[in-house]
């Protein structure tokens, strides 16, 4: 079996990541497919109000994080690190920790993010509050991180822990063993760039409305098709910009895609 993979989350709303300990990853916690630390961020302070935030310099708007609460609790985390690898014997040094900060002015985070990060063997999440972190904490950081601001989306949110938890989720199904059926991996939507297609179970009829008749058929083939169809045109209809990630379709993903679009057309004229 492969090693764990660590994941750290430093925030100073530790509760809110106690959903964590829920369902699937919670699940892969206790299989010790993955490791899981909380910390709380005010636990690295020392004046009796455990201030982590304070005015910005030159002016403006809101509160900024204070730098040394973050790099204590960064060391603190690469500390039980290096206490892990002691003895290891040189065989290089392990590669760095991968440093995640949600912030909406990161690069967006989507599938392909969460599979290469699925690889990772260690993921720090340091979620901020309030305008955001001293921008030296993660100056320094980049010395001893691979750092990774990463947004989850064009809006705004009041902090990082609500992104984190998405991220994680995301990331964490994908590690081997975290999901019982993989094969649910491979049948899903964004898997290779297309939305999923519709799906139905029983009763065949239900208050009047039939499922599709080709499902019932035990064509493998043709229902194969349909759902291609399906996942082709729904993409086409609600997410174009995928489709035209997708790069060149063959010539009956073509066809299908050409017939949403005008009949799209026809309806708007
Ligand atoms: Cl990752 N963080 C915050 N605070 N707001 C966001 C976000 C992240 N992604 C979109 N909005």
């Amino acid at each position: 079996m492969s090693p764990a993979m660590r994941i750290d989350v430093v925030s100073i709303f530790p509760d809110y990541l106690a959903g964590l300990q829920l369902s699937l990853i919670g699940k892969a916690v206790e299989q010790g497919l993955i490791e899981l630390g909380i910390h709380d961020l005010r636990e690295f302070t020392f004046d009796r109000h455990r201030t982590v935030d304070d005015s910005p310099y030159g002016g403006g708007a809101g509160m900024v994080m204070k730098a040394e609460p973050w790099a204590l609790a960064l060391e603190h985390i690469l500390g039980a690190d290096a206490e892990g690898t002691e003895g290891t014997g040189g065989a290089g040094s392990p590669p760095r920790p991968v440093l995640i900060v949600p912030s909406p002015a990161g690069p967006v985070f989507d599938q392909r993010t969460a599979e290469e990060l699925a690889g990772a063997d260690h993921l720090v999440f340091a979620c901020g509050r309030y305008e955001g972190i001293d921008q030296r904490v993660l100056d320094w950081a980049q010395d001893h991180f691979d750092l990774r601001p990463m947004s989850i989306g064009d809006y705004v949110l009041n902090g990082g822990e609500v992104a984190s938890m998405v991220m994680i989720e995301a990331i964490s199904r994908l590690i081997p063993g975290v999901i019982g059926n993989p094969e649910s991996l491979t049948e899903e939507s964004h898997e290779d760039g297309l939305l999923e297609y519709p799906i139905y179970t029983k009763p065949a009829n239900w208050r009047g409305h039939e499922v599709p008749e080709v499902l019932l058929s035990g064509n493998h083939q043709a229902i194969a098709r349909w759902r291609r169809d399906r996942r082709l045109e729904r993409t086409a209809e609600v997410r174009p910009d995928l489709l035209a990630r997708l790069g060149d379709l063959d010539s009956r993903d073509r066809a299908v895609v050409d017939r949403f679009e005008s009949r799209g057309e026809t309806m708007t004229e």
